[in-house]
């Protein structure tokens, strides 16, 4: 009987992370690997975070499966999750065929069961954190003695931000050069540590599903967009170079600027596309506005927005201005806004 064989499982957490320079466009769908670098801030895993458990059995039936937030999901038809754990298995199976004394784990049906503490998929990178949760997971239910570089390259199929969120701090997925895709992989620029009076806070403007998914929007970018060369060629790659320098030096106001100029050229290329994209709207834009009037007011940059593929801001601070930003920004904007559905994430942007 198979039915007392033994069950193997890993448990892990993922954070989400929240880019300032964004990734936007693929030179290769299959492998998600994009037409810029990017730049991410981890955010602390006690306010998001994905919780995955992995497991396998010869008890289980013989199909994998994946529950996400209590629903079991369609991975057959998912090709990205399908990328994964072949990768993942691969790896498993060169560890076995090397060490006949360890159990043949590459062999067994798997069960993934995962969940986030946030709204899935409302414009709150869930698919980053998902992503990287799994591969985690898996790699860690098999021993695999990868590091988290590498494993990048895995979580990066699942979902391209998903590579990103392997490590904490400040991390940056570098396009690489190769067509198969083995040289683009994330790598942590500083440790969370290294500027612990790093702030985020999200303001959820809507928890609705996206209005264009991401695959989706980048194609008809790469494809219609005139600005999109000029980004991806001509400013990017110099951001990159400056906001790292940043980091280093934590120069907030270096930082703040060049966060808040990135998020604003995407969106220029989304507006760009034909027919033309909009993820941001009314509220978003009283945001960058606020933002832009505190940072007037005080006569420093104290506070930077960004926003992804959808209308809700992050907005950057340091501790030290927590009353100045958070606070006018709670005052004003959610009481007067329209269109405001709340609630407010408060959330420190690093160090778990
Ligand atoms: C980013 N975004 O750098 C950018 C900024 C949204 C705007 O990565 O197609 O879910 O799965 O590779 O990673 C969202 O896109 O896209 C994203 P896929 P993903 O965070």
């Amino acid at each position: 009987s198979t039915s007392n064989q033994p069950v193997y499982r890993a448990t892990t957490t993922a954070p989400v992370n929240i880019a300032v320079i964004k990734y936007w466009g693929k030179r290769d769908i299959t492998l998600n690997l994009p037409t810029n670098s990017s730049l991410s801030v981890t955010l602390s895993q006690r306010s998001l975070r994905t919780l995955t458990t992995a497991s396998c059995s010869a008890n289980y039936p013989a199909e994998d499966t994946l529950n996400l937030n209590g629903k079991p999901q369609e991975i057959q038809s998912s090709k990205r999750t399908l990328a994964c754990l072949s990768n993942l298995r691969a790896l498993r199976k060169s560890l076995e065929d090397g060490d006949a004394s360890l159990p043949k784990l590459s062999t067994l049906p798997l069960r993934i069961v995962s969940e986030n503490n946030f709204p899935t998929a409302a414009g709150l990178a869930s698919s980053a954190a998902g992503f990287a949760a799994l591969v985690r997971a898996v790699a860690d239910l098999y021993s695999l003695p990868q590091s988290a570089r590498e494993l990048s390259r895995i979580a990066r199929q699942g979902s391209g931000s998903a590579c990103r969120s392997l490590m904490g701090g400040y991390v940056a997925w570098r396009t690489g050069e190769l067509a198969d895709g083995s040289d683009s992989l994330a790598e942590e620029v500083a440790p969370a540590a290294h500027w612990p009076e790093m702030r985020a806070l999200i303001l959820v403007v809507s928890a609705e599903k996206k209005d264009v998914p991401s695959t989706e929007g980048m194609q008809t970018t790469v494809h219609t967009s005139d600005l999109f060369d000029h980004r991806a060629k001509n400013v990017v790659p110099e951001r990159m170079a400056a906001i790292e320098a940043a980091i280093q030096a934590r120069d907030f106001p270096k930082f703040a600027e060049i966060t808040m100029r990135d998020s604003n050229t995407f969106h220029a290329t989304c507006l760009d596309s034909w027919p033309p994209i909009f993820y941001m709207n009314d509220v978003s834009r009283a945001a960058v506005r606020l933002v832009h009037d505190i940072n007037r007011a005080v006569g420093r940059t104290v506070a930077a927005y960004t926003f992804d593929a959808g209308p809700n801001a992050v907005i950057y601070y340091e501790e030290k201005d927590e009353a100045l930003v958070a606070g006018t920004v709670k005052a004003i904007l959610g009481a007067s806004a329209s269109g405001w559905e709340g609630p407010f994430y408060e959330k420190l942007a690093n160090a778990t």
